[in-house]
């Protein structure tokens, strides 16, 4: 391996530098093979922090061929042994997940306080955590004849291809690589463009301990760089998470090669906030849900919020008074609560949403937070983050997935209303309901139509507990133990005849 080791406690701007513009394979950092670069750019300064390797079908097939050649041995290892070397991964990123969690802060814009550190701790977390589930990689017996042993075993599939996206890069990407590789695949991460560099920080300290060729990571663009990964004949399974779009064009190319997908797509999650709610706890649940301090950029993101009508005015007022409060700034600055958004396409997206909900009739946006004022900052993509009120639920705004800090707060009066309303979406990600009702809360967990509900309460998804979407958010299910058995592995049905 070359240029492994680099200096501890190193500035993110000097690590950002040291990993311009390699990709990693067969444990070894390289550029590209046509030595193509593309920039990374720092969204809260506009300022070039590196380059990142623009990997194309040579690097695509490079890969591939290094994870066929080590993917026969790591199977054949025990799975405890690869379960230990995943927690000694784990173990590793720990004492690194500053430095990491910084870098992360830096290229993506998200503050280090309430979201980049938070991040880079819980990769260590799930490699963890899945290495801990690898003596559950096991099949069952079958009493199918009394002189015929049945069994059945799990195995890998082969090499998986993972893409990620730029919102949650390193626990996307923990959530995908975890369950594969403990389940004896190898593995190729397609990193996403606009945060290259921290996912191949990460994939680096875990190459020091895993053999060479288990685990690549390429840099590219989607068309360029992760089509091929889809497409390749080496690789066996793809497990995605993006755009719909995308992950309707992914779909296709697997299904031409006949290859399972998991695909962790978009939402327009609800929160509906009962008369008989916690005010206060529910206000904490929107602002928690909202993930304001992520610029709203998350997939299970409360961005539509259904409150009862006699709480509607209060809500909106303490919703706002509490965002206000939150600081934005410099996402390296642990004063600050609120980053950026991560780059200039998303930026004028997000803005050109506000701007239709603006022009709505009927419709008054409330802008929160202050911007900053430091010059520093004056070409950051920081966005006040908007509370609409008086939009309905078939407008634009809450049907579409706007991936900024936008949330439609929308009144009710009947409950069979509310939940009519939050299942009419194309979506089915998550969704929390608020209620000191106990039947109430029962019954809106069997009838919302999302893959992970809530009461009373706006957590995070953590290594665990199942979580995948129903409809157009998806295929499939992660961060759990059925990720790893029914995901990653082929089970196989053998019958010896005694007789
Ligand atoms: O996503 P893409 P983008 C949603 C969110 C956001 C929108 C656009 O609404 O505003 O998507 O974001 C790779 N073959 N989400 O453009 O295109 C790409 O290189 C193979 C929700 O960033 O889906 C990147 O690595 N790969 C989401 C990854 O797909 C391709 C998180 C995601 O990019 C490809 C991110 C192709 N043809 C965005 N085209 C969530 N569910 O959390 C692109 N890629």
């Amino acid at each position: 391996m070359t240029n492994q080791n680099l200096v501890l406690n190193t500035t993110p701007h000097a690590l950002a530098r040291e990993l311009s513009g390699l990709l990693l394979i067969g444990g070894e950092l390289r550029p590209a093979a046509t030595g193509k670069t593309f920039d990374v750019v720092n969204p809260a300064t506009g300022d070039v922090i590196a380059t990142a390797a623009d990997g194309g079908e040579r690097d695509v097939d490079a890969a591939v061929r290094a994870a066929v050649a080590a993917q026969g041995a790591w199977a054949r290892l025990s799975a405890r042994e690869r379960g230990r070397l995943l927690v000694e991964c784990g173990r590793r990123l720990v004492g690194h997940a500053e430095e990491i969690g910084r870098l992360l802060a830096l290229e993506t814009g998200k503050a280090i306080r309430t979201e980049s550190r938070v991040e880079a701790s819980l990769v260590a977390d799930t490699l963890t955590f899945y290495g801990g589930l690898a003596s559950e990689l096991k099949g069952e017996t079958v009493p199918f004849h009394p002189k015929m042993l049945t069994f059945t075993q799990r195995e890998p599939i082969g090499v998986v291809g993972a893409i990620i996206p730029w919102n949650v890069p390193l626990y996307l990407m923990a959530l995908k690589i975890a369950p594969a590789l403990v389940a004896g695949n190898a593995v190729i991460v397609k990193s996403a463009e606009e945060a290259p560099l921290a996912a191949l920080r990460v994939i680096q300290v875990m190459n020091q301990v895993l053999p060479a060729g288990v685990l690549n990571i390429l840099s590219g663009d989607g068309p360029g760089c992760g089509a091929p990964l889809v497409t390749h004949p080496g690789v066996g399974k793809v497990t995605f998470t993006g755009s719909v779009e995308t992950g309707k064009i992914i779909s296709h190319l697997a299904a031409d090669k006949l290859i399972p997908v998991t695909l962790e797509l978009g939402g327009k999650s609800p929160m509906i906030v009962m008369g008989d709610a916690d005010l206060d706890k529910a206000i904490d649940g929107a602002v928690a849900g909202m993930r304001f301090t992520r610029q709203g950029q998350s997939c299970t993101a409360s961005s539509r919020i259904f409150v009862h009508e006699s709480l509607h005015d209060a809500f909106v007022d303490k919703l706002k008074a509490k965002v206000d409060a939150m600081t934005m700034g410099d996402p390296l600055d642990e004063a600050t609560d609120i980053g950026t958004i991560i780059s200039p396409q998303q930026f004028e997206r997000v803005q050109s949403y506000i701007a239709l909900g603006e022009a709505t009739a009927g419709a008054v946006a409330h802008r929160c937070s202050a911007l900053p004022t430091d010059e520093r900052l004056a070409r950051g993509l920081f966005v006040q983050p908007v509370l609409f009120t008086g939009l309905a639920n078939d407008h634009r705004l809450a049907r579409e997935e706007i991936f900024g800090p936008v949330t439609c707060v929308i009144a009710f009066r009947d409950y069979e209303d509310a939940l009519a309303m939050a299942n009419d979406s194309d979506f089915g990600l998550a969704a929390t309901i608020w209620t000191r009702d106990l039947r109430t809360a029962l019954d809106a967990t069997r009838r919302l139509q999302a893959g992970f509900v809530q009461v009373n309460q706006n957590l995070v998804v953590q290594p665990g507990l199942s979580y995948g979407g129903f409809k157009q958010s998806g295929l499939g299910k992660e961060a759990s133990l059925e990720a790893m058995l029914d995901h990653f592995t082929h089970k196989k049905t053998v019958i010896i005849n005694m007789d």
